[in-house]
């Protein structure tokens, strides 16, 4: 699944044999939500933008989130440093580096990334500790690197919700459709 944008064309480049969806600019997070409701037993892969989630898509990202929805979701984030009317053909920027060490990559325009790899002694289940350090690093000019935060308690959002674990499109009418009687109970219990 994908939105719009340079990165959000990979499913159409790596995914031939697979089923892809290419959504709308900043509202792939809705679509993968949608159809993670109706059918839990695909594996879900999100790619995308830092516009595409970080801009015009950040309500959509940040609802998929909160709700737990049970996908991976790549962000490409290229802050925009290509000029636009001319893109040249450049060798890709590979790095490797230990824990805890900082690695200078100099890009094709010139510009220098400072990235931070966490170290060994590093907790990423400590929620509090994983923003201070990615703040203490931004304040250094670095970029931190590595596993940051993984939450284990964290509900998958079919939990959240109640839903019935048969895919929707192998349910019946019958079940589908229960009829007003369920409806009427259903809107009782929301009173
Ligand atoms: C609703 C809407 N607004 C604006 C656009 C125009 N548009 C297409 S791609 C894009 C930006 C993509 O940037 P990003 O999400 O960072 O992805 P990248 O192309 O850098 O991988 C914009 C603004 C659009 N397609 N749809």
């Amino acid at each position: 699944m994908s939105g719009i944008g340079c990165s959000s064309k990979r499913p159409d480049y790596f995914l031939g044999a697979s089923h892809g969806f290419n959504s709308v600019h900043g509202r792939m997070p809705s679509v993968a939500t949608g159809a993670a409701l109706a059918n839990r037993d695909l594996t879900y892969l999100g790619v995308s933008g830092d516009g595409d989630s970080a801009s015009i898509g950040l309500g959509q990202f940040a609802h998929a989130m909160r709700r737990g929805v049970n996908m991976t979701y790549i962000v490409e984030n290229n802050e925009a440093v290509n000029k636009l009317e001319v893109i040249l053909a450049r060798h890709p920027i590979e790095t490797s580096y230990a824990p805890g060490t900082l690695r200078r990559v100099v890009q094709h325009d010139g510009s220098v990334l400072l990235l931070r790899k966490l170290g060994l002694d590093y907790d990423p289940t400590d929620r509090i500790g994983a923003m201070n350090h990615l703040h203490e690093r931004a304040a250094l000019g670095e970029i931190a690197t590595g596993l940051l935060y993984v939450d284990e308690g964290a509900e998958d959002m079919h939990r959240h919700l109640n839903t019935v674990e048969t895919p929707l499109n192998q349910l019946g009418d019958a079940e589908l459709c229960p009829g007003s009687a369920v409806l009427e109970s259903i809107n009782a219990s929301l009173r």
